[in-house]
């Protein structure tokens, strides 16, 4: 069985810093992770693009983050029935709060899952959680993950 993919999309190039833990983490997991910097406002075309061509480079979760009017998540999920996991990213003006909320309150029929602002490390488990449903390595790496906290 070929390893798992993850795509990991963020919306401006400034946001790699805080995104960054995300690749940590998938790769500690034994996760491929394809990484692209693609703004929905910007380069709508580009976006679609990608998301379309995903499937076809083995990916089968999508982590999507941004900041502030935070669409990314929600479009990408219109474009694709694969799971989508929105992380918000803090910016100075909102603290975030902006960008949880445009996650959040996706309206009904395109979900996004939304983890906390700047909560990388559990976007990337939360996509591990859903690949494990398929991929026994990764069921075993995030049980051994948990076992690892309890031990303090
Ligand atoms: C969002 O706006 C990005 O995700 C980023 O968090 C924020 C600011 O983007 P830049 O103006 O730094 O490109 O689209």
């Amino acid at each position: 069985m070929a390893a798992p993919v993850v795509a990991l999309l963020m919306g401006s190039k400034s946001d790699l810093k805080k995104v960054l833990p995300v690749e940590e983490a998938l790769g500690k997991m034994g996760v491929k992770v394809i990484t692209a910097a693609l703004s929905a406002h910007r380069q709508p075309e580009k976006l679609r693009e990608f998301v379309e061509d995903a499937p076809s480079r083995g990916v089968e979760v999508f982590i999507a983050a941004a900041g502030k009017a935070a669409h990314l998540p929600g479009v990408v999920a219109s474009m694709t029935t694969l799971p989508v996991i929105g992380l918000p990213i803090s910016s100075p003006d909102l603290g975030g709060m902006d960008a949880l909320l445009s996650m959040v309150q996706m309206p009904r029929g395109v979900p996004v899952a939304t983890v906390a602002i700047d909560g990388a490390e559990n976007a990337a488990l939360l996509a591990c959680s859903i690949l494990a449903l398929k991929y026994g390595k990764v069921a075993e790496a995030l049980k051994a993950y948990r076992e690892e906290m309890a031990r303090g």
